[in-house]
């Protein structure tokens, strides 16, 4: 073991070395064995016990550099299991010209989806949404609340209201939204999408399994009928370190 660890992981004078805590000199070894494929993607990382002893340094200090790593996306826990290299993200490039659903984007791109439903019913609606949905009074409001996945990887957290009127059974919905409303002739055909730069704070940070002030993309969205009628108000929380919304300009008529 510790033979084929001196492959994967040179640790040569981690102790004299430069300067800094050690945790972090550990860190950046492991990092370094990352990066260079010594140690791909699905790798099991030693036991905490044996790294610390190749390593000549205590539990703790193996325990902070992992975490670290954990935090930073490098290594993924998985509970009963061990430490595991993570999958490296590849950021989704997203164009803000077509109005299609997270499950069509996804499966364009050939990955699986499945969400967790944070919220899923029937409610008495805010004025907001009494006013952007144009409900009557005394009518309820369907709301759908997801995090949405994709290929295991936790990417934006969806709150979608819609008029009862489009949605009466919101348990319908198990996988796309757009998929039940086009079965009621209700998909929209024009949405008005507004993005702004925000800091992840918790517990969404948590959801979304990155660190607390992380930079994300803050996204409302409201469709339309081909009627006028507006069939869905969507806030949604996307993680910015896996999201490019790309836009395509042309030079507009003189
Ligand atoms: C997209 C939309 C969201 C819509 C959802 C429907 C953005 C920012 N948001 O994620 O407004 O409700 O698709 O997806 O693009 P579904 O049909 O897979 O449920």
């Amino acid at each position: 073991m510790n033979e084929t660890l001196a492959t994967i992981l040179p640790l040569d004078g981690l102790q004299s070395a430069g300067t800094g805590p050690l945790y972090m000199k550990l860190r950046q070894s492991l990092e370094d064995a990352i990066r260079t494929g010594r140690l791909g993607h699905g790798d099991a990382l030693p036991a905490e016990r044996d790294l610390a002893d190749y390593a000549n340094v205590s539990r703790v200090t193996v325990r902070k550099a992992v975490d670290d790593l954990v935090k930073d996306g490098l290594l993924t826990r998985k509970h009963g299991s061990g430490t595991f290299v993570a999958k490296p993200l590849s950021r989704v490039e997203q164009p803000l010209t077509r109005l299609t659903s997270f499950t069509e984007d996804m499966a364009r791109r050939g990955l699986v989806t499945r969400s967790e439903w944070l919220e899923r019913g029937l409610f008495h609606p805010s004025p907001e949404e009494m006013m952007m949905l144009g409900l009557a009074p005394g009518t309820k409001v369907a709301r759908l609340g997801r995090l949405r996945i994709a290929d295991d990887m936790p990417l934006a957290i969806e709150r979608a209201s819609i008029s009862v009127e489009f949605l009466p059974d919101p348990s319908v919905v198990t996988n796309s939204l757009y998929a039940e409303l086009e079965k009621k002739n209700a998909r929209p055909v024009r949405a008005i999408q507004r993005i702004s730069a925000c800091n992840m704070k918790d517990p969404d940070a948590g959801l979304l399994a990155v660190p607390i002030g992380a930079a994300g993309l803050s996204i409302e969205r409201v469709s339309y009928l081909a009627s006028g009628r507006v069939v869905e108000l969507t806030r949604s929380l996307y993680r910015g370190d896996a999201y490019d919304f790309v836009a395509e300009l042309s030079l507009g008529e003189k």
